[in-house]
């Protein structure tokens, strides 16, 4: 029996080295059967090529959009020529094999990316049959080539002839690249209708009742557009009761929903957290407040707060000055107490599992109904895998799912064993809050909520000394000399936590700050003008700061962290061990009486 000739089918959009690569094939004895417009091509350079039609015995229908759908074409790819049966299969229909399939596609994304495509003609530039020749010959790449992309001609065509290890490898490759052809193809399709189908008005549901999509104003910056939010399955678990939120706003309230979901599931207690740029600036479970408390926190003429309003106003406490026009997470149903706290700070958006009709109200007639409200799904469970994309290349990884539960910090190395129930739930809260900080992390928690985060630095101790000045601030606002400034009447909030802020941290007993245009601005606040606090009464009000939990998201690689932490009342730390300082990290610890968890689990959050 004559050795039957090599049959290559040819059906691309884009017929940039078509030509070439027939006259290559051809030379080479391989017969070619053509689509309509690509068999044309070849034809009328000259080059001998068949139309599909001479083997399905159909002519091109639908106006072209049956073209190569048929089994004569796809037996003939699929045909593994090694199994009998396949072989009889295709001579019993009279079909042959084909052995080399050139297809490119429809140009789907070109054509929606034009400002006024109709869905019509987005519809029409789906690509069904190239699709199926690229997949179907992708599949059988044990025996067929691929050639998806005109840049794989050539070196096909210098390789093609010999059936040996190399010739297998250019099938594996080729068939990737087809496979990896029709997946963006069919991404960009379904992107397309997406938008068209499921997108929500800022996350409300359509018509249809459903929402995936949510197209974005920009992206992290005005500059950076389009951009949207979306889910491939399901329905977003996000909607926008009010407002419309930007890039930023979703970044911080994904985050902040993730971390108050969990703190409450963890400790039994309403949860609340503040957020800017991606990480808490304050993080708190409803522990009642005491009345020192309630004045630092601006919440003292509220009377008796629910607990959720309670975690809210210490979430927002802990650090007033990161907090302003902050994005707020909320565990549970935003009642209308934790409402009117929101209603009154500056704030950039909420995000909550549901909001009674009161606190609803409330919300939205914040900045003249343009403050974000968003409506999250509590059932909603992410993928256990998560991706993201850096300069072009795409990292992905198990998502963070690890719990944080009471047993983490049981493994205790110190000298000093003691742990207070209290501590139990700070380690909890301050742990928690650096599962979702950017790292390097070092956080302080006290009174189940977070009193110090150092965010986003390159050296620990940088991060341990930032979270630990940002306790003493925390603590020194609740001394009795601040919590009574003298207030000119109307001075707003955020005015009051400037001033507080310039007060505690210093900056009264600095030369440059005596004359300064600042300082007068400064003053103006005041009925009558306070005196700096002096020394004395700075390591006094000090002093009196303990049981503070100090919590890092890897290991301490020197004890100076442990002293830092120390200087601001920490008794407890939990931190992952690892370091070759961590017995000299200990003996820190021993020589301040603190007790060390070590929880052999790192958090770093990027
Ligand atoms: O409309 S289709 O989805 N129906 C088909 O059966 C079919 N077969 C190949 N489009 C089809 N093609 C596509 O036609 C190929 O993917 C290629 O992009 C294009 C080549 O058409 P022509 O050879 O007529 O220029």
């Amino acid at each position: 029996q004559a050795q039957q000739a090599v049959t290559a089918i040819l059906s691309v959009y884009d017929k940039t080295g078509l030509v070439e690569l027939a006259r290559g094939l051809a030379s080479k004895g391989v017969r070619l059967l053509g689509s309509g417009g690509t068999a044309k091509l070849v034809r009328e350079s000259g080059i001998e090529i068949g139309d599909v039609s001479d083997i399905t015995k159909a002519p091109e229908m639908l106006g072209g959009r049956v073209k190569t759908l048929h089994p004569a074409v796809h037996g003939g790819i699929l045909a593994q020529m090694s199994k009998s049966s396949d072989a009889q299969d295709l001579s019993a229909q009279g079909y042959s094999p084909i052995s080399i399939v050139v297809c490119n596609l429809y140009p789907f994304e070109q054509t929606i990316a034009k400002p006024d495509v109709s869905i019509a003609g987005a519809v029409k530039e789906v690509d069904i049959g190239g699709v199926t020749l690229l997949r179907a010959a992708a599949k059988n790449h044990e025996r067929v080539y691929v050639l998806s992309d005109p840049k794989d001609y050539g070196s096909f065509l210098s390789s093609f002839g010999k059936e040996d290890e190399q010739a297998k490898k250019l099938r594996n490759t080729l068939a990737l690249k087809a496979f990896t052809a029709t997946a963006s193809y069919d991404r960009a399709i379904s992107d397309y209708f997406r938008k068209q189908y499921s997108s929500g008005d800022q996350g409300t549901p359509n018509s249809s009742g459903t929402a995936q999509q949510i197209t974005l104003r920009y992206g992290a910056n005005p500059h950076q557009k389009p951009a949207q939010a979306f889910v491939e399955r399901g329905e977003l678990p996000i909607k926008a009761l009010s407002g419309s939120p930007g890039y930023i706003n979703l970044l911080d309230s994904l985050n902040a929903w993730a971390l108050v979901k969990e703190l409450a599931e963890a400790t039994g207690l309403p949860a609340a957290a503040s957020f800017k740029h991606v990480s808490p600036a304050g993080a708190a479970i409803g522990v009642p407040l005491s009345e020192v408390e309630a004045k630092a926190c601006f919440v003292d003429d509220l009377g008796e707060l629910s607990p959720l309003a309670s975690a809210y106003a210490r979430a927002r406490g802990a650090d007033r000055m990161s907090s302003f026009g902050d994005v707020i997470g909320l565990s549970h149903e935003c009642d209308a107490q934790t409402a009117r706290i929101i209603g009154r700070e500056v704030s950039d958006a909420v995000i909550a599992p549901s909001f009674t009709p009161e606190a609803l109200q409330v919300l939205q007639k914040k900045k003249a109904g343009k403050y974000c409200v968003i409506q999250v799904n509590a059932e909603f469970e992410p993928d256990s895998v998560e991706s993201r994309q850096v300069y072009g290349i795409t990292l992905q990884q198990r998502r963070n799912d690890i719990k944080i539960v009471p047993q983490l910090f049981e493994n205790l190395v110190s000298e000093n064993k003691t742990v207070t129930e209290q501590a139990k739930l700070d380690m909890i809260v301050a742990t928690l809050a650096l599962k979702y900080t950017q790292s390097n992390s070092v956080c302080y928690a006290l009174n189940g909520q977070v009193i110090g985060l150092g965010a986003g630095q390159q050296s620990r101790i940088h991060c341990t000394r930032l979270a630990g000045s940002k306790a003493d601030n925390w603590w020194l606002r609740q001394h009795p000399r601040v919590l009574a400034l003298p207030f000119k009447k109307g001075t707003k909030r955020p005015e009051k936590s400037n001033a507080i802020d310039l007060f505690v941290e210093g900056a009264l007993e600095d030369e440059d700050f005596k004359d300064s245009q600042e300082r007068k601005e400064w003053e103006n606040a005041f009925e009558e003008v306070p005196h700096a606090l002096t020394k004395e009464e700075r390591k006094e009000h000090a002093k009196k700061l303990k049981g503070v939990v100090c919590s890092s998201d890897a290991f301490f690689p020197f004890p100076d962290n442990v002293h830092r932490a120390a200087r601001s009342g920490t008794s407890y730390i939990a931190a992952p061990g690892g370091s070759v300082m961590d017995d000299a990290c200990v003996e820190a610890a021993n020589g301040h009486g603190i007790v060390v968890a070590r929880t052999n689990l790192r958090l770093f959050h990027h």
